[in-house]
Order: C-alpha cells, then structure tokens, then sequence
C-alpha cells in the first residue's frame, strides 16, 4: 500500500439524509483532507447509517456523498474503505462511482515498527453472540445476493425495521456484552504482527495499552460522530498517531 506521507482514519459517520448536520461536517473534513495533502483516508466503516445497495445511488443524498468522497480522490488523496456492519452492501459500483478502493475485512496498513492493523471493531466484540451470528448470516454472499435481488423500496423498509430491531436488542444488551472482547484483540495484534491498532464501531473513543508476551501495544478507537462528537486519527510521516476533533465544538 502506500509509503511515506500523512494519512487519516475516520468511521461511524452514520451519515443519512436526516442529517444534514453531519454530512456537512464530514464535506468539511474532507475539504480539509484535500487542503492538507493528506496521502490516504481510510474510512473504517459505517460511513452511512444504512446502505441498501448500490443501485440506490441515484437518490440525491447518496449521489451527494459520493461526490463528496470523489472530489476529494481527484484532488490525489487516495481512499480506502473497509466495511461497517451499516454499510457492508457497498460495491464496486459505489467504490468507482467515489473514487475509492475497497479492502477486505482486516488489514495492515505500513511496515515494520510502524505498521497498524485496521478494521471495523465489530468481529471483536465475539462476546455479542446474537450479533455474529447475524453478522454471519447478512455477510454470506448468497444471502446478500437475493437481498439485492429485491426491489429497493422492499430492501429500504427492511433495513428500517432491522434498525429497530437492533436499537430494540443493544438497549437490552450490556455494555460489556457489545464492547470488545480482550482476548480477541490480544490473537488480532499477535497474528498480525502489529503493535497498533486502529478501530471503530463502538463508540468508545480512547486508546489504550496491551500487554502482550513479548511488549506493549496500542489498541486506538475511533469516535462515532454525532451533535456533539467526531474525531479523526491522524498519523504523521514518522508514524506518530494524534486525534484530530471534528465535533465542531
Ligand atoms: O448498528 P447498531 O449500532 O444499532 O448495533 C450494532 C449491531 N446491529 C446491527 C444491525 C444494523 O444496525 C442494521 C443495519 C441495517 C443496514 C444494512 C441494510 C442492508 C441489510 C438489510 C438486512 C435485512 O449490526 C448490534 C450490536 C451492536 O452493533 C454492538 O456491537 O449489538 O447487533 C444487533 O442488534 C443484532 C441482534 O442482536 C440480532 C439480530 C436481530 C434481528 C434479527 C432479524 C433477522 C433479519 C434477517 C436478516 C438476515
Ligand atoms: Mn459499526
């Protein structure tokens, strides 16, 4: 992937048409992005509250967004984008529409001391049994096949109710429940090498230390945006990670 120069991670912008404030928020980080030559901006998922297929591209609010994530491509930020358990249904369509390259589930982005692991945060919260295996069954390209087989209003009100259903299920649930398990991020930084990761989905922004076998790691959260909140992480040339605020306050 790329080599040298400054690159941002952002997730959990749960950007929707009811939410004009956010969209114009994130149109201004971008816009910064652009400004500040920022090589690589790594979207770690849910950057829509829900995305029913990319044939629904032609509904002005999505077509908005795409041409926000273009005209930031074209101005030489290179964009990648890992899927959020909102928006796991963009395609290629939607990835060449925005100027954006998708990439799989897990990645590592750098080299050496410097390398980070990126990826939602959901697959670490294994201790959401009712979310994997829903997680499973919505992932399985048959099943998402005859979804987007479906006409885009039926897809449209079904995401609605499963929204529902999922405000519904996370207000039952614990907070222990639906944060990560640390046990699965201990074998995610070991297998993969990494002393840093970089990660969304569960709204708690902060970074923290893990011990492992044989040194110390950092696992960095990403902050959902909302009225009040919105960050970035940022990581300079020489590999230094910072927060960048972007709730406007
Ligand atoms: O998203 P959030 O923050 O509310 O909670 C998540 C988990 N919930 C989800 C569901 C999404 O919110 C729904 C998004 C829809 C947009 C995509 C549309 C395209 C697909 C349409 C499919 C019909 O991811 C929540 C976690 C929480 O994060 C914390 O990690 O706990 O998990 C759940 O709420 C899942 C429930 O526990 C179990 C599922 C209940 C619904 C079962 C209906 C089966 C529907 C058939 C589809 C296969
Ligand atoms: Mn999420």
């Amino acid at each position: 992937m790329h080599k040298t120069g400054i690159t941002r991670f952002v997730s959990d912008l749960h950007l929707s048409a009811e939410r004009p404030d956010l969209t114009a928020r994130f149109a201004a980080f971008l816009a910064d992005t652009a400004a500040s030559k920022i090589t690589a901006l790594f979207i770690l998922g849910d950057l829509f509250d829900a995305w029913i297929g990319d044939d629904d591209l032609a509904q002005p609010f999505n077509a908005e967004v795409c041409s926000l994530l273009r005209k930031l491509s074209d101005q030489g930020t290179r964009l990648f984008f890992i899927a959020g358990n909102r928006d796991f249904l963009i395609g290629d369509t939607f990835a060449q529409a925005a100027g954006l390259q998708r990439l799989t589930e897990v990645e590592k982005v750098g080299a050496g001391e410097a390398a980070i692991l990126i990826m939602h945060g959901d697959t670490l919260c294994t201790d959401d049994t009712d979310y994997q295996a829903f997680r499973q069954q919505v992932r399985n390209p048959a099943w998402q096949g005859n979804f987007l087989a479906r006409p885009l209003a039926e897809r449209r009100a079904e995401a609605t109710a499963l929204r529902q259903k999922s405000r519904a299920a996370t207000k039952e649930k614990s907070q222990t429940i639906m944060d990560v398990n640390a046990e699965a991020v201990r074998q995610a930084l070991i297998a993969s090498g990494c002393r840093r990761l970089i990660h969304g989905h569960t709204h708690r922004p902060g970074c923290e230390q893990i011990l492992l076998a044989d040194g110390v790691a950092e696992r960095w959260v990403l902050s959902d945006w909302d009225s009040h909140r919105g960050d970035a992480l940022e990581v300079s040339t020489e590999g230094s990670i910072r927060r960048i605020d972007q709730s406007g306050e």
